[in-house]
């Protein structure tokens, strides 16, 4: 297929080339390339990173992919404002893929003793992270049960040559095949994907039904199929433009150490036992690329916010009518959504809190008007400073899971200290103006003049 790594990096190239930073002097992958792209980001900098070299190994390192919805809308040839409507539609619609005999992927085929990490640049980020990890691989399954398949991005510490582990958190599809599995005594086949068209990465965050395969999104998103060959090991379909495969079990009766690891909470999560992975195979292409993602930056929210706000955009819709748009914001880590309405009546902003809330795990749901640029922080936290009274506009509701990371997070009263830290309180907060008595309006120069200002008449 045309829609691959490379080809998305040249037409980067042409279209952005700011956007684009090569670096060619050699990198430690331990802390030193992800100094950069923290240097970088601090000083708002996002360009996509492309190192050249970086030490034990040969292929070169390609990271910030995904480190603001510019770059996913660049991916798909459509406007920032476009991506999530695309989303959406090739969520519910998705493309089959296509069998192809084979493809650059399988350049290369490591089996027995040669399948090993050795050669792979994984990438240690945070000082005090377990070891290297690989933060891109979008692993694919498949579920013994039904046999079909599905596919998510799960964290992976290497913990051998030739094992990884594979973190998933209880509620996504992965779990539930795992657990199914663990039940049935049986271990899952997989094949984990490292470098491909970006939107590989995002089609890996959908959140459609188990069985909805995610390469099929991935075809939809870029409007053309997904050439896949057979995998040398398991039975799994992987694709055949992919840079790199990573092909082995997940093992239903071992658990690992994972962590800590510096997560998109911006903080260490602590170590947890995880899945085993064990490797039966690598392939990949001669030249092949590798790609990071550095989870303490923004990519990963911007990755996973999209997953949130195609399906709760939707599903919102049905129950609140007069949604005009919704963002999940990287400042809140995940747990944060601001929601747009154009209200009627007193009343409605509370209740647009309370369905968000329940659309999806969010910690908080700030609702707004249709005046309020959701897109731009500082204005959200004005409507908030200028249009609510605590004791009126926010409620709090005790004892929801949001996340098992939650750093904050309490045991359910019966456990006591000792159960595990898995409940948050949720918060709404309506920051819609009060319909009566009429609220003051907004003070500007005439729009239609500042809006339609020719700047170049007045300054350089
Ligand atoms: C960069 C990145 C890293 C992620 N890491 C994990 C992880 O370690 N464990 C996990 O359960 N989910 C992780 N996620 C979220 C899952 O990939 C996401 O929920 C996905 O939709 C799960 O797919 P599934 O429901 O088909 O299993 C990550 C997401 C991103 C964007
Ligand atoms: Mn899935």
């Amino acid at each position: 297929m045309k829609h691959d790594l490379r080809y998305f990096l040249q037409s980067l190239k042409k279209q952005a080339p700011e956007l684009l930073r090569q670096v060619k002097r050699e990198v430690s992958p331990q802390w030193e390339l992800s100094a950069v792209q923290k240097r970088l980001e601090v000083q708002k900098r996002l360009p996509v990173l492309s190192f050249d070299r970086v030490t034990g190994s040969k292929m070169p390192v390609v990271t910030n992919l995904f480190a603001s919805r510019a770059h996913l809308a660049l991916a798909l040839e459509v406007s920032p404002d476009e991506v999530v409507a695309r989303f959406a539609e090739a969520q519910k619609n998705g493309l089959p893929t296509k069998t192809v005999s084979t493809g650059p992927v399988k350049d290369i085929v490591l089996q027995g003793d040669e399948a090993t990490l050795s050669k792979l640049p994984l990438i240690t980020h945070c000082e005090k992270d377990a070891g290297p990890y690989l933060t891109s691989g979008v692993t694919v399954m498949r579920d013994p049960e039904t046999g079909k398949l599905n596919a998510g991005i799960y964290r992976n510490l290497r913990t051998s040559p030739t094992s990884l582990t594979m973190n998933m958190a209880p509620l996504c599809h992965g779990a539930e095949i795992l657990s199914r599995a663990e039940a049935e005594g049986q271990h899952v086949q997989a094949a984990i994907i490292v470098g491909h068209h970006p939107a590989l990465c995002m089609a890996s965050q959908q959140r459609g039904e188990l069985g909805d395969f995610e390469l099929d999104t991935m075809g939809a998103l870029v409007e053309e199929p997904v050439d896949v060959v057979p995998a040398e090991t398991v039975d799994i379909p992987v694709p055949a433009d992919a840079e790199i495969v990573i092909e082995g079990t997940i093992r239903t009766d071992t658990w690992a150490d994972d962590g800590p690891f510096g997560d998109y909470w911006l903080y260490y999560a602590p170590a947890k036992r995880a899945r085993v992975f064990e490797i039966t195979a690598i392939t990949h292409r001669h030249d092949a690329i590798f790609h990071d993602i550095f989870n303490v930056g923004p990519e990963h929210l911007v990755l996973f916010s999209l997953g949130m706000e195609g399906v709760v955009f939707d599903q919102l819709k049905r129950i609140v009518p007069e949604l005009q748009a919704i963002h999940v914001p990287v400042c809140g880590s995940g747990n944060l959504v601001y929601v747009q309405i154009k209200k009627g009546i007193d009343g409605q902003g509370i209740n647009a809190a309370l369905a968000a809330l329940g659309a999806y795990r969010f910690k908080c749901a700030i609702v707004v008007d249709e005046d309020v640029d959701i897109y731009d922080d500082g204005k959200v936290l004005w409507a908030m400073m200028t249009r609510t009274q605590a004791d009126r506009s926010i409620f709090t509701v005790p004892g929801s899971y949001v996340s098992r990371v939650d750093p904050t997070g309490y045991p359910a009263w019966q456990m006591g200290d000792e159960g595990a830290r898995l409940l948050s309180t949720r918060l709404g907060i309506d920051a819609t103006k009060p319909m009566d008595p009429a609220f003051p309006e907004v003070a500007e120069p005439p729009r239609e003049l500042w809006t339609t200002l020719d700047l170049a008449r007045y300054i350089d």
